[in-house]
Formats: structure tokens, sequence, C-alpha cells
């Protein structure tokens, strides 16, 4: 059963404005989707070469036979109980959250140990690989106008009573390889908030991840706001504010929230922009800045911004992006030789 969301297509002509190219109509209206037991998604799509690998799964480029409307298709193997029970929790999350910011889910099978998840296609890339290119110029402008959408994301899930609970640089993609317009992905982490109920989760990425996580304490929608703050460290120098040498140094840097701009990429950098992040970077999740506040900061807000390049930044941001490739190629070799796979690696 397929229901057409009567936003569909609210899109606000003031994003045109702020952000420099025209709000597409998204590619289909809103759908609210029901897993379909027992049918072949390949009897309805082509599934066409992968898009990419995540630690969400791996997506592949397909194709809607009857319209000829491109998509992704996110294909995750559900052998175990536990793999099915997410999948199935990340779709019913994911069918409620009708919004721009965010990947729209089109349809969704479970079929032959396998649940396929069928999405929007964006094919702008990450976020971070988009501003590493040698054609972008990356000023505070930019980072405030890519954080302005992030938070208007986060605004819309947090009203939707669910906590993202894995916002990091890979989760953030691109709609365009030319365009500033992102669309946060993975969902796979996501809860419902119940306030009946205590919520602590064991899991994220310890760069990203908010004090109260590591501690196992109660989280809330702020945990998420941490995360949008080292991410917003990380745009706007290159540097990211917790990462020590290893997993638990990191963790100690984070549970302690200690973080400094003293470093020579933020001298570029405005004292409304560092205000921005202090408030998000707080240890007491209740003190953070909410989304909605958050998008009345003056960082967001003010439209005279900075628009002299961050050269010091997109270096050291450079290195960052070139670092997480390696760990990201070393992790999907382990992954595969734990599967058995024979690996030969040309090293030329
Ligand atoms: C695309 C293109 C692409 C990756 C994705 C979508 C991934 C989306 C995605 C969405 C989720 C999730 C994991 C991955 O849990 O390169 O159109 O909700």
């Amino acid at each position: 059963m397929i229901k057409v969301d009567e936003n569909y297509p609210a899109q606000g002509a003031f994003t045109d404005v702020l952000y420099g190219s025209r709000d597409l109509a998204p590619a289909f209206p809103y759908r609210h989707v029901n897993l379909k037991q027992n049918v072949d998604p390949r009897q309805q799509f082509d599934i066409l070469p992968e898009l990419g690998r995540g630690t969400f799964g791996t997506v592949f480029l397909c194709r809607e036979r009857d319209t000829g409307l491109e998509l992704a298709a996110k294909i995750v193997p559900c052998k175990k109980k536990k793999e099915r029970t997410d999948a199935i929790r990340e779709i019913d999350i994911m069918s409620c959250l009708h919004h721009p910011r965010l990947i729209q889910l089109y349809d969704a099978f479970d079929y032959e140990n396998k649940v396929y998840v069928i999405l929007e296609l964006v094919q702008g890339g990450e976020l971070f690989e988009r501003v590493i290119d040698d054609d972008f110029v990356l000023t505070e402008k930019a980072c405030a106008v890519f954080m302005r959408q992030i938070c208007e994301g986060m605004e819309y899930i947090h009203s939707r009573n669910i906590i993202h609970l894995d916002m990091k640089p890979e989760n953030i993609l691109c709609l365009t390889k030319t365009g500033n317009r992102i669309k946060i992905i993975d969902f796979g982490f996501a809860r419902r908030y119940d306030p009946d109920k205590k919520l602590q989760v064991m899991f994220g990425t310890t760069e990203f991840t908010a004090p109260e996580v590591l501690n196992y304490d109660e989280i809330y929608f702020y945990t998420d706001m941490w995360s949008l703050g080292v991410i917003c460290y990380v745009l706007l120098s290159g540097l990211s504010p917790f990462v020590g040498n290893n997993d638990m140094a990191t963790m100690n840097n984070v549970l302690q929230g200690q973080y400094s701009f003293k470093y020579s990429s933020f001298d570029a950098v405005s004292e409304d922009a560092k205000d921005f992040v202090r408030k998000l970077l707080v240890r007491d999740g209740s003190k953070r800045l909410t989304a909605k506040q958050a998008l009345k900061h003056r960082w967001l807000t003010k439209t005279a911004q900075n628009t002299t390049e961050l050269s010091i930044t997109k270096t050291k941001l450079k290195r960052y992006v070139i670092k997480k490739r390696w760990i990201k190629a070393v992790n999907t070799i382990i992954a595969l030789r734990r599967m058995g796979a024979r690996i030969d690696i040309d090293l030329v």
C-alpha cells in the first residue's frame, strides 16, 4: 500500500536563494512503505552497478522497470534474526521521515534472506569528498550553508521523535556533484524516543560520539547535537577535536570534553562559528543547543558570511579524508578475509 504524502512537493522557495541553486522537486512523491514479504525485487527493479559501500552495507544503482526511475538499492544480508529485526526497525523509522534533507524510502523487500531497501538516488558523493575537491572553494559561508541544512534535517528528525545516533561525515551525502544540497543517510542506529523507557546504547563512531553514550548514560535528542558539533569543528578546521592515537585515547578525550581552537586552521574562523561549536560541544547534554535553537544561532542566520577561502583547513581536510579512506580500505579487506575471500592486491 502506497500513500502519497500531501506535503509533496512542498519545498521552500527561500532555500533557492540560500543554497544558490534551485531546490529540485523530489524524484518521487513521499511514500509510506511497508516491507514486502517473499516478493522478488528483481521483478520490478534492475539492480545495476555498485554505488558505494559503507558501514551500512552495499548500495547499488537500480532502475524501476515500469517507470525507468533511477534509485539506489541497499541490500542487507539477513541470515541472523537480529539482522532482520534491525533492518525492519530501520525501514519502519525511515517510512515516517519525509523531508528534503533526508534520504527518502521508495520500497522495501524481504526476500531470500536479504532485505532490499530501495531509496532515493543521490549522486554527489560524501560531503567531505566534495569539499576537498580542487574545484570547491571552502569558505566559512559554505560551512554554514552545510551546517544549516544538517540542522534542518535534525530538527525534523527530532520533531518526529527520532534520534539518529550515528551522525558523522560519511552519512552526509551531496545531492549532485556541483550543487550545495545535502541529504542525511543511514538510519541503521536510529531509535524512537520513548519517555517511559530509559534509552542506553553502545554504538556509534567514537570520534563523533557524545560523552553520555560512552558513559552508558541515558541518551536523548541532544546526543545527536554533540555529533553535529564535532562535524562542524572538523569542517571548519580539518582537525578532529577529540581524536587520539587509539580508540581508548579518543574515548578519554571525549569523556573529558576538552578541546581547543588553538590551531592555525582556526585563525581565519569567526568568533560566531566558534561560538556555535562551543554551544554544541557541551558535556552536559541538557545545556547543548537543540536543533531548533541551533537554526536560530547568529552563525546560521547572519547573511554577511565570510567568503575568504579556508586554505589551511582544506589541506588538513584532505589529509583527514585520505586517512579515512585508508582505514575504510583496511576494514574492507579484514571483512572480506573473514568471509574467506582471496584478495589479490596489485601494488603498482
Ligand atoms: C544513495 C547513494 C549512495 C548511498 C546511499 C544512497 C545510501 C543510503 C543509505 C540510506 C540509509 C541507510 C544506509 C544507506 O541506512 O551512494 O542514493 O537509510
